[in-house]
């Protein structure tokens, strides 16, 4: 549809910028912090480095918090460390973990800056996994509590909680995650365990925030990516309609209607995944309610019909989640011949980006607020800057195509794009940058750690400014 005027963003919009923990604090044994499975990662991919000292975020927040005010972020999208609060998961709860984020919130509301906090992003405590991770009934039970000490101790302070970060791609990519353990004889009814007792520990929390602190918010934050058919063929249809429902839909349908879709459980019983069920479990999920949306968006995928010859998944990355997917007898991942690829060879989408927006708010109508976005590159600091221009115009041209969803009738009310600050990759290590602000670090030598604003960052802060792009 072509608009001859554009909505404004709402006056009142989150501009912001996100990080996850494990990937900026660093001080991964300072304090009484336990090890999370990321501290406990025996390998890297080869060249990069662990996460103990990421960012240093942690010894560092008050200037990086003063960096985030003179760039005008609204917003900060940030998680908590379980094992800072609890270093054994489900054991004794540790005060000076408590008192950091105080700090930190305190640090971020005394200038203005409104904090959002997921409450877990990939870093489960060591000991939870110790005792079978997710498949056990156990971690669940720990994560409602944990949750609930946070709530007891933040509800006050903060007005936006994200759940579980990505969901979807720790099941669905439990090889790339840490999330799937390959000695099982049944490793993927055991992910899909787990999906279950995260679904219904997520329906919990949501229950007992909305019950401890009506005024609070709180969302699913999974990854959504459009689903595209590679052509008009009907079978390929069908097969992008099988991965929405599998890969986007059945985490979102859980978490906003409390039941698992049709196609989604199909596929589980095909694959003799189905989940054990305990009673009561149903009406938990049913009983949660989120307030809003939060996803986390890079591209779209696109797929073809299944050839069921063996050959489904062979373009399959076993190291990335956001490369080309495909399931034997499910469907093929197929490349999308009109879109661009970045350094890492994950297709650039804007145009996706609108179409991802409208197909959640048509399906969920519930606000929208878009958790992670961005470019990882191969920055370089030079004469002192970092002219990462190409960031630039991925942001402009994602915000271009939001703001068209806005116009569409989409309700959007913030946006924190990947990420903040340099923080390490997931997968690549630190020489892989999503930052607004440059960290003076490489993998193995930690340098001055100093902080930079790159191009972006200035752009952003006009952005900001403007409440919108010109
Ligand atoms: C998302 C994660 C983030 C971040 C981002 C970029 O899936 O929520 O934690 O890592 O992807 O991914 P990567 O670092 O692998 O490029």
């Amino acid at each position: 549809m072509k608009h001859n005027t554009l909505k404004p963003f709402p006056a009142d919009f989150l501009w912001g910028a996100a990080t996850s923990a494990y990937q900026v604090e660093g001080a991964w044994d300072e304090d009484g912090k336990g090890p999370s499975v990321i501290d406990a990662r025996q390998h890297y991919p080869e060249g990069t480095t662990d996460f103990k000292v990421a960012s240093d975020h942690y010894h560092r927040y008050k200037e990086d918090i003063a960096l985030f005010a003179e760039l005008g972020l609204k917003c900060y999208r940030f998680s908590v460390a379980w094992t800072r609060i609890i270093p054994d998961g489900d054991g004794e709860i540790n005060p000076a973990g408590i008192d950091f984020y105080h700090q930190m919130i305190d640090e971020l509301r005394a200038k203005n800056i409104e904090p959002l906090v997921t409450l877990y992003h990939f870093d489960l405590p060591q000991a939870l996994m110790e005792k079978g991770g997710w498949a056990n009934r156990n971690t669940l039970n720990a994560f409602v509590r944990y949750a609930n000490v946070l709530f007891e101790a933040f509800g006050d302070k903060v007005r936006y909680w994200l759940t579980i970060n990505e969901q979807n791609m720790m099941i669905l990519h439990g090889n790339a995650l840490g999330t799937q353990d390959p000695n099982l004889e049944n490793p993927v009814k055991n992910l899909y365990q787990q999906n279950h007792n995260m679904l219904v520990a997520q329906a919990q929390v949501m229950q007992n925030l909305h019950r401890r602190h009506p005024q609070a918010k709180i969302g699913p934050a999974p990854n959504i990516a459009l689903i595209y058919p590679l052509s008009c063929r009907p079978e390929d249809i069908t097969a992008a309609f099988n991965y929405n429902a599998i890969r986007n839909w059945a985490y979102l349908d859980a978490a906003v209607w409390g039941r698992y879709n049709t196609t989604f459980w199909r596929y589980l019983e095909e694959k003799d995944a189905l989940p054990h069920i305990e009673e009561g479990d149903m009406e938990i999920l049913a009983a949660g309610r989120p307030d809003f949306i939060a996803f986390n968006y890079y591209t779209t995928q696109t797929v073809e019909a299944s050839r069921n010859d063996g050959t489904d998944s062979v373009a399959r990355s076993k190291t990335d989640q956001h490369l080309r997917s495909g399931e034997e007898g499910v469907h093929r991942g197929a490349k999308n011949p009109h879109l661009a690829r970045n350094a890492f060879n994950w297709e650039v989408d804007p145009v996706g980006f609108r179409n991802t927006l409208r197909a959640i708010y048509d399906r969920y109508n519930l606000p929208l607020i878009v958790t992670e976005n961005g470019i990882g590159a191969f920055d370089k600091l030079e004469n002192g800057t970092v002219n990462d221009d190409y960031r630039v115009d991925y942001i402009k041209a994602h915000l271009k195509q939001m703001q068209l969803a806005i116009t569409d009738g989409v309700e959007v009310f913030g946006y924190t794009p990947w990420s903040a600050i340099d923080v390490i990759s997931t997968h690549q290590g630190c020489s892989k940058r999503y930052g607004l602000i440059w960290v003076n670090r490489d993998e193995f030598d930690l340098k001055d750690l100093k902080r930079i604003p790159k191009a972006s960052a200035k752009w952003y802060t006009n952005v900001i400014k403007n409440n919108g792009i010109d």
